[in-house]
């Protein structure tokens, strides 16, 4: 609630597309739904085109905009900055945030490279600030229950992990150049993009990685020249071609430490797919299935069942026992998507508040990072690599 006499804290944003607005969105609900220590205030939000920017400060409701997020970094009234602009853009105002003693909130994939990801972190943990990036799948309540049913050893000693993260946006040939397919913007392509989420679901519920291998695809190497940018996409040229820097799709084998195996695919290609996020686990005691287009549900098989009765069952995590549930609405009046950055936002402002304990930090970043490169590594190599040698 927000409270006359409770404490403040500002953010500022830099980027005002998909992410600003789910952020935007976050920032307006979590003082609704849950009971923060600070009230979060929508002081500035950031973009170069000033109409642009005007337009979504009045639409998604902050107090004020700017065009150089140099000024808005500087601005007093500023306690926090959180970045959403693309991600060739993530290190230079993090970095310039923390040299102001602000505290960052980074979307992901933290850098273009492990060695800015790495530059990133030592600047945050060496000036004190607090510091996130936004792996916003950990913080839906089925995937909390997922955590909690591992942590639990109720599936006993982990076997596989295989996720999928699959998408179709780009089947089409002519879907144009936007700043994702490009390597010098967005560091890789589904790899970065959508690996960088299973990669660190994967951390975060097993444990992780010792080695891996993969391969990659770029199915269409060139493409139409972006003429305007909406949503994903885009509009493109009718006559200009641009070629196509990022993998289209990158799937890897992986050993985890914990001597689990693990299979991850990520693709842009798979037709009929729109946001397939997946991941399926099996332990010695059970197994669990999670997908994020029924981002309630959990499936959940023990072996333990009777064997006549014994199958997959499916949990509507939307009890008042599930994790974030009990904020929103009465038992089985499910949430979407966009809550889980509600969440993150208010475990975030918990930490900068009163310094309770948060993950996914830069150090997290890092480690997803490492994971990325690793990959990239073994697909040069046509070999096994072992993530400690990135
Ligand atoms: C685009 O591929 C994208 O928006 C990602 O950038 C997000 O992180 C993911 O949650 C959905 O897909």
């Amino acid at each position: 609630m927000v409270g006359i006499n409770k404490k403040k804290i500002n953010v500022g944003m830099v980027g005002y597309k998909f992410m600003g607005k789910a952020h935007s969105h976050a920032y307006k609900d979590v003082g609704m739904f849950f009971e923060p220590t600070a009230d979060v205030v929508m002081k500035a939000i950031c973009g170069r085109d000033e109409n642009g920017v005007k337009e979504a400060a009045e639409k998604f409701g902050w107090e004020s905009y700017e065009t150089d997020w140099r000024k808005m970094i500087a601005r007093e009234d500023i306690d926090f900055v959180d970045i959403n602009a693309p991600s060739d853009a993530h290190k230079e105002i993090a970095l310039a945030a923390i040299a102001a003693g602000k505290h960052v909130f980074c979307e992901k994939p933290l850098a273009l490279n492990l060695a800015d990801g790495r530059e990133m972190l030592a600047a945050a943990e060496k000036a004190g600030v607090k510091h996130a990036v936004c792996f916003n799948y950990r913080f839906l309540p089925a995937v909390q229950l997922a955590k909690q049913i591992i942590d639990e050893g109720r599936l006993g000693e982990i076997h596989h992990y295989r996720a999928t993260y699959l998408q179709d946006w780009l089947v089409d040939p002519n879907t144009p150049l936007a700043w994702r397919l490009k390597k010098e913007v967005a560091g890789s392509g589904a790899h970065g993009d959508i690996n960088a989420h299973s990669i660190d679901l994967a951390r975060f519920l097993i444990g992780e990685f010792d080695r891996v291998v993969g391969h990659s695809r770029t199915f269409v190497k060139e493409r139409p020249v972006l003429t305007g940018s909406s949503g994903l996409s885009g509009t493109g040229s009718a006559t200009e071609k641009g070629e196509v820097t990022v993998d289209d799709a990158t799937g890897f084998l992986a050993d985890f430490k914990n001597g689990a195996m693990g299979m991850f695919v990520a693709s842009r290609f798979a037709a009929g797919r729109k946001n397939h996020n997946t991941f399926e686990i099996h332990g010695s005691k059970g197994s669990i299935r999670w997908d994020l287009e029924k981002l309630n549900e959990l499936e959940v098989y023990f072996r333990e069942d009777e064997p006549n009765l014994a199958g997959f069952r499916r949990i509507l995590a939307t009890e008042p026992t599930h994790k974030y549930a009990g904020n929103w609405w009465p038992t089985g009046h499910i949430i979407g998507y966009e809550h889980a950055f509600v969440h993150i936002v208010y475990e975030f402002v918990q930490h900068m508040t009163t310094n309770s304990p948060f993950a996914p930090t830069f150090l997290d970043g890092v480690k997803c990072q490492e994971v990325l490169e690793a990959v990239d590594l073994s697909i040069e190599r046509g070999a096994w690599v072992s993530v400690d040698e990135v």
